[in-house]
């Protein structure tokens, strides 16, 4: 056994997603992923897009990495604020998402070009398999908070993501979210 860890609790805060103690946070602007965004060069300002909140720990395969994120509501043209996404560098380490607030959803895509999408809200538990990118979207008018826990050395995988996109993207429509193809995917 490498290093011996003492039991430790974090207090999460459902409403904000705040982790107290605060240990890892990372904030991604637009400036952080203009390219993601189909018209994230035509946006002239620079908005917080969102906040993870990291619980560290040795990032072998023996312990559990997990973290909060906390995706703000708003929209780069018509496509709603979302995560980078990624695959993990170890492509067959697996995750699972908690929902907390919001409204919001998980884009999953293996690189075969299948993919799926499913809901994040208060209560959902979505099991992401490993072999499946994902990116989370928020589509509600309220931050989106989730809780995400995964295997310590799955590592992120964000080339494969920006070269090649995701198959499908999530737009704002007349009646609400839309999922649709996304033209720039490069299968
Ligand atoms: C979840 C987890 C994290 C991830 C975060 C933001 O909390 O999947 O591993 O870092 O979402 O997603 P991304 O790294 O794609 O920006
Ligand atoms: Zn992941």
């Amino acid at each position: 056994m490498s290093e011996q860890l003492i039991p430790f609790t974090t207090m999460l805060e459902l409403d904000s997603g705040r982790l107290a103690p605060e240990r890892e946070l990372v904030e991604r602007r637009l400036s952080d992923m203009r390219d993601l965004f189909l018209d994230g060069s035509a946006e002239p300002g620079d908005p917080l897009i969102y906040r993870v909140s990291g619980i560290p720990v040795p990032p072998t395969n023996a312990n559990i990495l997990s973290s909060t994120t906390v995706i703000e509501p708003g929209t780069i043209g018509r496509e709603y604020f979302m995560t980078k996404g990624h695959f993990h560098e170890a492509r067959d380490r697996a995750e699972v998402y908690v929902g907390f607030a919001g409204e919001g959803r998980l884009v999953l895509a293996t690189e075969e070009g299948r993919h799926a999408v499913e809901p994040i809200g208060p209560g959902t538990v979505s099991y992401v398999p490993g072999g499946w990118g994902h990116r989370s979207v928020n589509v509600g008018e309220e931050p989106l908070v989730f809780f995400a826990a995964y295997v310590g050395d799955a590592g992120h995988d964000y080339t494969t993501v920006e070269e090649r996109g995701f198959p499908v993207i999530v737009v704002r429509g007349d009646e609400g979210p839309e999922v649709v193809p996304n033209p720039r995917y490069r299968p």
